[in-house]
């Protein structure tokens, strides 16, 4: 069985990242993320990540490179991240209970999940 890919989008705006404060489920809430979501079968994986950046916070993104490498999560699934770019709209937390925007400093302090916590290295670099 192949694991499912879910994608996740590193939003920077100057020199701070965008994350997502989760609510559930109950093992992560509290924890911050990378925001995205499941890719659906046959569905692009950036195309998958414009319409969870639209679902979840109510913009309209432009998808570019990845970054880092592909991360396990659990048994059932991949975790894939890409640079995004906001294009329309400002974030609003639809899906998260809180969206926080992070400089260098705050994202080492900040409780990542663990599978975005392997891009730490990958996402310091976005932030200069
Ligand atoms: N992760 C994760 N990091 C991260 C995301 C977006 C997701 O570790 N930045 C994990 C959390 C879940 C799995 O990937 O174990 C699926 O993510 P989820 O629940 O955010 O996917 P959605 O948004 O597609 O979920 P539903 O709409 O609830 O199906």
């Amino acid at each position: 069985m192949s694991r499912r890919v879910v994608v996740a989008a590193a939003i920077v705006a100057g020199n701070r990242l965008l994350l997502g404060r989760r609510g559930d489920p109950a093992e992560m809430a509290g924890r911050w993320e990378l925001p995205g979501g499941k890719v659906r079968p046959g569905e692009d994986p950036s195309t998958a990540l414009c319409r969870e950046l639209d679902e979840e916070l109510g913009v309209q993104a432009r998808v570019g490179d990845r970054i880092g490498d592909d991360v396990p999560v659990g048994t059932e699934y991949v975790l894939r991240a890409y640079r995004a770019d906001i294009v329309a709209g400002t974030p609003v937390a639809r899906a998260h209970t809180e969206l926080r925007w992070v400089d260098a400093a705050e994202l080492a302090a900040v409780d990542l999940l663990d599978a975005d916590r392997v891009w730490l290295t990958d996402l310091r670099a976005l932030l200069g």
